[in-house]
């Protein structure tokens, strides 16, 4: 596994990962090393990992930038940090492998964003979701306003900034902000237990997935038909592709069947 600094941890439980946001004093924000190393984990991460289930450590997710380390920039500055955090949460969201991420507390400002960013979200009782920029006099920057609208519209999102509207665990699981809500302390057995079941996905369908849907959804309807067909072209092509679909017609593989 990749070095991390003091405020990421990281474990491995088999093919999957565990990266924990480690500065539970501070509520998990996020300073500039931890963000910047957050991309060494996903960059490096080892050939065996199929899978990454994200959490925090302590009471809450993430509180999002860290406000003490906020300095005085310049405009150019300014844009270089925040395509900084762009370029870190890209290399999550276009990563290897997919990401779970385990929701409790606050996710809040950059906390939200980056939950934005993982694949997969998992939402305990606890969570509760904000973007207090506007209270704090500045502006999303870490590819909230591409991504929040894309979860819940955007005129929901300027309704979050505009009268710092904080939305509870149920109603952001009504709106689209978690996919799974569960009761406390059930967060991370859910998210290891759902990237279980991602990790035993044949790797060309889940690159297909990560990587063509999102650009598919932004496409207009002829280009991603075409995508769509060359991807689905790709993933019948390999030999793992060719080994499931014989496994169910020999009746050795599982049917669909209703989760519970
Ligand atoms: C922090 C931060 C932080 C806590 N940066 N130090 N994010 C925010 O505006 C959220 C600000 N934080 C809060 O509203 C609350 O701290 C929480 C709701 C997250 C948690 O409340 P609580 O009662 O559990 O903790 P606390 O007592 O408020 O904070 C504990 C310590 O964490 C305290 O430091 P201490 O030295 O006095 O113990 C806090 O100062 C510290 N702390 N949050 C720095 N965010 C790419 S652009 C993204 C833009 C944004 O993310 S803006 C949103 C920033």
């Amino acid at each position: 596994m990749p070095d991390l600094p003091p405020s990421l941890s990281a474990a491995r439980d088999g093919d999957i990962a565990v990266l924990r946001l480690s500065r539970p004093d501070k509520r998990n924000a996020l300073n500039d090393p931890t963000v910047l190393s957050l991309e060494t984990f996903f960059t490096g991460l080892p050939d065996g990992v199929r899978a990454v289930v994200l959490a925090g450590e302590g009471r809450h997710f993430c509180a999002g930038l860290d406000l003490g380390e906020l300095q005085e920039r310049d405009v150019a500055e300014g844009l270089r940090h925040s395509r900084m955090w762009h370029s870190v949460f890209e290399a999550i969201e276009f990563g290897r492998v997919p990401v779970v991420a385990v929701l409790h507390g606050a996710v809040v400002g950059g906390g939200l964003e980056l939950a934005c960013a993982c694949h997969v979200r998992v939402a305990e009782r606890s969570a509760y979701y904000g973007l207090p920029e506007g209270q704090r006099g500045i502006f999303v920057g870490g590819g909230g306003s591409v991504r929040v609208p894309k979860l819940i519209g955007a005129s929901r999102m300027m309704d979050m900034m505009l009268t710092g509207r904080v939305h509870d665990a149920a109603e952001g699981q009504r709106l689209g902000l978690s996919h799974y809500l569960v009761e406390d302390g059930q967060g991370l057995a859910t998210g290891l237990e759902l990237a279980r079941k991602i990790a035993s996905n044949a790797p060309m369908t889940n690159f297909a997935v990560m990587q063509a849907i999102p650009r598919i959804a932004e496409a207009s309807g002829g280009n991603g038909y075409l995508t769509e067909a060359l991807m689905a072209a790709v993933a019948q092509n390999e030999g793992e592709a060719k080994r499931r679909l014989r496994d169910f017609l020999e009746k050795r593989a599982g049917k669909v069947e209703k989760d519970g």
